[in-house]
């Protein structure tokens, strides 16, 4: 969350709102939101878990939560990025960095339209993009953005997800090296990404980057329909200040948006147009036939300077600090939320085409022509309520925008900018989002309020208090409020797509016969435990009710044990835990045809139990064993 307007939160969520307490018209929403006991829900809901660094799943209408997928964040409940098979996910080019702050989630699409087969989402912190495979909804890659800093505008996709496009927040020198902080205007430099993703595979690599002014990009959306082969990234303080942003970065009258045609951008790259830069970062990425993840180091990336790429970016001047940018399912209009501006300014594709054709400029930055504000914009939402952040729409016609500083969503008309509803949110809205809201074709059915602050909405829980979503119909011309319900982590940006979609594509387990683990066992005949100096390699498989072997003797303290455990289940839900008393990192949770490595070095002498941590079967209970730990110098022969 941007720091700008710490202050004007705080006096909003005490006095700006409506009281929770005050009287609604509840009459038919318990119904509206009631999913049967042993029914499914309408629509799956990704939401970005903040600073818990994971992205979660509900359900839509109900708001049930079904899953935390393990993504930039070290999970005990799964053993992500504590298993020998996931630690490489989390490598970096500054180590092993296991938590981050993830904002943005984004459906892979066809044609403009969400097609279920991944997810993506970006790492503010640490910059860095996760691909998440729908079929599994487990984390599949995650590539490092260099020359980056405050991966914030991230992670939007072109219309057939040709590429994930990614900005900088922070200007940082290009490349990264020991400068004074208040030689920022010569030094410092953003940087607009474009990571090309493999169309059958899903891989990603950074296919070009383009360097801009060092303003602060703070968030994207990728063109669609008539303006596919654009892509539009906010940016505020073109001030280019260092210090005190929130006076600073606030005197211009207007900021931009830049709009980049990456289908020039391709073709310069395609000519040799761009440097190649030298930085390090990181690919990582889970290989579903080998059950193990993988890191690849890259030395270099491609950079294009719009100074040698005429026609490649352009600046439209947009009020006062604009945070989102949001295009239209027709693709034409080009909405800004100009988070301190009393208007949306609505720009028109189709008439910045126009200006650019007639060179209608006012002047440029560093090669970058400004275009002029009256020669691009297609109208302006009056009364947009204070501090309007992000649009989604609802395919008929109409957009919805929220406001942060009046919590509230105010939906207007695309065309004649007029408003026509408004509606409460508890409180300090953030992001909001309409399952396909932000695509071509929006199942406009609903809109979820992500909100900043709870105070007073549920039982106290302390001083923290839970993060909080609240569901909205918005079937008829009135909408209206329906649930509120609890989220994980801060709730950023969100995604929402029709569960028959993503069912089709479900995986019940993996199979074991494709597992080619190194480590794997693929029956109990192979099960063993091998000494290979003070390492002890156990290959331990694992089904309904027992662990073979389950009596291990002859390791010593300061052994370096790894328990290399196959599941041997082939059946849906039948994972199996492992723990074994002292083991001082994760447990270990292993999925049907799996194999999952933890490593482990005793302390003491003794024996030490183990079992399975997920309930199994009526003989759960049962699904134990024992290790043995004697002296460094004991003579007690390995045996199990
Ligand atoms: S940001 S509001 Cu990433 Cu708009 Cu949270």
């Amino acid at each position: 969350m941007f720091f700008l307007m710490g202050v004007i939160i705080v006096s909003a969520a005490f006095s700006g709102c409506a009281p929770s307490n005050e009287e609604g018209d509840f009459s038919g929403a318990a119904s509206k939101v009631y999913v049967a006991p042993g029914k499914y829900d309408e629509f799956y809901a990704f939401m970005s878990g903040g600073f818990n660094g994971q992205l979660t799943v509900y359900g839509l209408p109900s708001g049930r939560l079904f899953k935390i997928i393990s993504v930039f964040s070290q999970n005990p409940e799964t053993g992500y990025g504590y298993s020998e098979e996931t630690k490489p996910m989390l490598m970096t080019s500054y180590g092993f960095v296991p938590w981050d702050d993830a904002h943005h989630p984004e459906l892979s699409q066809t044609d403009g339209v969400p097609d279920g087969r991944w997810i993506f989402i970006n790492a503010n912190n640490t910059t860095r993009v996760a691909r998440i495979d729908l079929s599994t909804f487990e984390t599949a890659e995650i590539i490092e953005i260099p020359n980056s800093a405050g991966n914030h505008g991230s992670p939007f996709v072109t219309e057939n997800t040709e590429y994930v496009i990614a900005s900088t927040r922070f200007s940082v020198p290009v490349p990264n090296r020991d400068v004074p902080i208040d030689s920022y205007k010569e030094n410092f430099k953003g940087t607009l990404s474009f990571i090309k993703v493999d169309p059958e595979k899903g891989n990603m690599e950074i296919a070009f980057q383009i360097l801009v002014p060092g303003f602060d990009y703070d968030l994207a959306h990728a063109g669609k329909g008539p303006s596919h082969g654009w892509a539009f990234f906010t940016s505020y303080n073109s001030e280019q200040a260092n210090t005190l942003l929130e006076i600073n970065a606030s005197q211009n009258d207007k900021d931009f948006i830049a709009a980049v045609n990456w289908k020039l951008a391709e073709k310069y790259l395609a000519e040799g147009k761009a440097k190649k830069i030298n930085t390090e970062y990181y690919r990582n990425y889970f290989d579903e036939d080998k059950q193990k993840a993988f890191s690849e180091k890259r030395s270099s990336v491609y950079v294009l300077n719009p100074k040698d790429c005429p026609g490649m970016i352009y600046y439209l001047p947009t009020p006062k600090s604009p945070h989102g940018v949001d295009v239209d399912p027709t693709g034409e209009y080009i909405v800004a939320g100009g988070k301190l501006a009393t208007v949306i300014p609505v720009h028109s594709f189709s008439k910045m085409l126009k200006a650019i054709e007639n060179k209608e400029f006012d002047g440029e930055i560093d090669g970058i022509p400004i275009l002029k504000y009256d020669a691009v914009i297609a109208g302006e939402v009056e009364n947009p309520g204070l501090g309007p952040l992000h649009t989604e729409f609802d395919g008929k016609g109409y957009a919805y925008t929220s406001a942060f500083i009046s919590s509230e969503i105010v939906k207007w008309k695309l065309g004649t900018w007029e408003v026509v509803d408004r509606i409460p949110t508890y409180y300090s809205i953030g992001h909001l989002m309409i399952p396909g809201g932000d695509s071509k074709k929006p199942w406009g059915k609903y809109v979820v309020a992500l909100n900043k602050i709870t105070k007073d909405r549920y039982l106290p829980t302390g001083p923290e208090l839970c993060q909080s979503a609240q569901l909205i119909d918005i079937s008829g011309d009135k909408m209206q409020l329906l649930l509120d319900f609890p989220t994980i982590g801060e709730p950023h940006y969100a995604q929402g797509i029709p569960a028959e979609i993503l069912m089709k594509r479900n995986k019940k387990f993996y199979e074991l016969e494709k597992n080619s683990h190194p480590d794997k066992t693929a029956s109990e005949k192979e099960t063993r435990v091998e000494r290979k100096g003070n390492e002890i390699h156990v290959y331990m498989t694992a089904t309904r009710t027992h662990f073979k072997p389950d009596n291990i003797e002859g390791v010593k303290v300061g052994d370096r044990v790894y328990f290399h455990i196959t599941n041997l289940e082939q059946d849906w839900d039948i994972p199996h835990g492992f723990a074994v008393k002292g083991l001082n990192n994760s447990e270990l949770l292993i999925m049907p045809g799996q194999t999952k490595t933890i490593e482990w070095v005793p302390q003491k002498e003794g024996i030490y139990p183990f079992y399975c941590t997920d309930f199994c079967s009526a003989l759960h209970q049962e699904m134990q064993g024992y290790v043995r730990v004697s002296s460094k110098n004991s003579n007690v022969e390995l045996s199990f």
